[in-house]
C-alpha cells in the first residue's frame, strides 16, 4: 500500500518544483546558522540566492565524514541544543562517533518516513512487528519503532540479541514482520532450526532487512529459510537513519529513494564529477526537510546506481540499485578490485555452502593473499574428506574464473564462523598498510 500517495506518486515535474523549493530553504538555513557551511559556500563563491534550478545543487561543495568529525559533536547543528530532542550516533571504526540530532519536527518527519518505508516494504496496520534492530545510539531500533507505531502496527521492541528468546516470542506473539540486519535474520533462522521451530508454525510474512550489504543470493537464502518475502532497506545516520530508501514488496527490484525529502546524486568517487542515471558510482545525498542537522551533498562512500524508470508499484521516485559495497571496503588484492558482496554472490550460488563466511586478507612477503572460509552444510560435512577437497578446489576455480583472483578456500564445519546480532563483520584485513 502507498502510505503517502500524494508525495510518493507525485508527477516528476511537481516533485522537482517541490525539491527546488525545499532545497533553497535548506541552503538558506545552513548558510545562516552553521559557520562551517558559510565558510565553504563562500569559498566556492556560492550563496543561497544563486540556487535557481535543481542543477545549481552541483555548484555546492560536498561534505563528508571528516567535516562531521572536525565539528564534533554538535558543530553542524542549525539550532541550539535545547531545540534538539534526540541525539543518535554511529560508531565508526576509529575514534569519535558521528553524531546527529533531531528536532521534534524531525522526529515527526522521520516517523512518517518510516511508516512509509514499512508500508512500501509490505507491512500494514495490524501487523506484529518484531523489531530486532539494536535500540540505542544506533538509528535502526528507534527509527523502526516510531515508524511501526505510526503505521498502526503492534511493535515488539526486542532489540538485537537474546536469539533463543526471540524465536520463542516470534512464535508466541505471532510476529508477522521481522526487522533486523540480514545477517541477524540468518542467525534467527538457524536458532529456529535448533529449537525445532518449523517456519510453518510462525506467522512471519515479511522481513525488512538492511544496514549492511547483502546479495541477491543471500535474499533467496533468507526467504527460503524463514518462508517470507525479504526486502532491502537502505539508510545512513547522517542523512536521517533508516527511511532513506526501500524496495517495494510488489517489485523487489531496486530501492525507492524518498525524493521529496532527499536529493540523490551519483558521482565518480575519484573525480567527484556527477554521473548520469545508470552509471555506477558513489551515492551522495542532500536532505531537504531536516531542521536540526541537514546535510548538503553528503558523500556516503556507498556504491550504487540510480534508475528513473517508473515502477509497477506506482511510485514515481527514482530507484537505487542495492548497494554493492563501500569505496572504503573495496579490497584491492594483487591489483584486483573486489567487493566482499561479489564473493558472497558467487559462494551462495554453490550447492552445499552455507551463508556464513569470512574473508581474510594477508600480506606474505610482498604478496597479498586471500583466504575464504565458508561453512558447508551438515550433509556435505559428513561426506568423506575427499568430497570436501574436491568442493574446495571447485570453489577456488570459480573464484578464479569469475572474479579473476586466486584465493585459498577453506571449507569449515557448520556453526563455526561467528554469528552477528547487528552489522556483520566478514572481512579481516591483516595487512599492515
Ligand atoms: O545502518 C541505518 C539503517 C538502520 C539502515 C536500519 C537500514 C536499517 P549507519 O549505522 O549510519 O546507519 O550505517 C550506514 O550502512 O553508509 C551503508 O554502508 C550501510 N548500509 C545501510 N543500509 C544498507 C543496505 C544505518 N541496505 C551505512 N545495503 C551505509 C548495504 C547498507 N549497505
Amino acid at each position: 500500500m502507498i502510505w503517502d500517495e500524494e508525495f510518493e506518486s507525485m508527477p516528476r515535474e511537481a516533485l522537482e518544483a517541490l525539491q527546488l523549493y525545499r532545497l533553497r530553504k535548506t541552503v538558506e538555513r545552513v548558510y545562516a546558522t552553521v559557520p562551517f557551511y558559510r565558510e565553504v559556500f563562500d569559498k566556492a563563491k556560492m550563496t543561497p540566492a544563486k540556487i535557481k534550478t535543481l542543477d545549481d545543487l552541483k555548484r555546492l561543495p560536498f561534505t563528508n565524514k571528516t567535516d562531521l568529525r572536525d565539528n564534533y559533536p554538535f558543530g553542524l547543528f542549525t539550532l541550539p541544543l535545547h531545540e534538539v530532542v534526540r541525539i543518535h550516533a554511529s560508531s565508526g571504526t576509529t575514534g569519535k562517533p558521528t553524531v546527529v540530532g533531531y528536532t521534534r519536527r524531525d522526529i515527526d518527519t522521520w516517523s512518517s518516513l518510516m511508516a512509509r518505508t514499512l508500508s512500501c516494504g509490505g507491512a500494514k496496520k495490524g501487523d506484529v512487528v518484531q523489531n530486532a534492530y539494536g535500540y540505542g545510539l544506533f538509528t535502526g531500533g528507534l527509527g523502526f519503532h516510531y515508524g511501526a507505531e505510526k503505521l498502526g502496527a503492534t511493535v515488539v521492541p526486542v532489540s538485537g540479541g537474546n536469539t533463543r528468546r526471540q524465536v520463542m516470542l516470534m512464535e508466541d506473539f505471532g510476529s508477522t514482520v521481522l526487522t533486523c540486519t540480514p545477517s541477524y535474520a540468518l542467525t534467527l533462522a538457524e536458532a529456529m532450526a535448533d529449537a525445532g521451530v518449523d517456519k510453518e508454525r510462525l506467522k512471519l510474512r515479511v522481513g525488512i532487512f538492511g544496514a549492511e550489504p547483502w546479495s541477491q543470493s543471500m535474499r533467496q537464502q533468507v526467504e527460503t529459510k524463514l518462508g517470507i518475502d525479504a526486502v532491502d532497506i537502505y539508510g545512513i545516520s547522517e542523512v536521517i537513519g533508516p527511511g532513506v530508501a526501500v524496495e517495494c514488496i510488489e517489485a523487489k527490484n531496486g530501492l525507492h529513494i524518498f525524493e521529496d525529502h532527499f536529493i540523490p546524486e551519483i558521482i565518480d568517487p575519484d573525480t567527484e564529477e556527477p554521473l548520469p542515471y545508470g552509471e555506477e558510482g558513489e551515492l551522495v545525498f542532500t536532505t531537504i526537510t531536516k531542521e536540526a542537522f541537514p546535510v548538503i551533498r553528503y558523500r556516503t562512500k556507498d556504491i550504487s546506481r540510480l534508475f528513473p524508470e517508473p515502477c509497477r508499484c506506482g511510485r514515481t521516485h527514482v530507484r537505487m540499485e542495492r548497494v554493492s559495497g563501500r569505496t572504503d571496503d573495496m579490497l584491492i588484492i594483487r591489483g584486483v578490485n573486489l567487493f566482499p558482496s561479489q564473493i558472497e554472490s558467487l559462494l551462495l550460488d554453490i550447492e552445499g555452502l552455507e551463508p556464513h563466511y569470512l574473508l581474510i586478507v594477508r600480506r606474505e612477503g610482498t604478496m597479498d593473499t586471500l583466504e575464504v572460509q565458508i561453512e558447508v552444510n551438515e550433509q556435505v560435512f559428513t561426506d568423506e574428506i575427499k568430497g570436501l577437497e574436491v568442493l574446495e578446489k571447485r570453489v577456488e576455480s570459480q573464484i578464479k574464473d569469475i572474479l579473476g583472483i586466486s584465493a585459498k578456500v577453506r571449507l569449515v564445519e557448520p556453526k563455526t564462523i561467528q554469528r552477528f546480532e547487528g552489522k556483520a563483520k566478514r572481512v579481516i584485513d591483516e595487512r599492515k598498510i
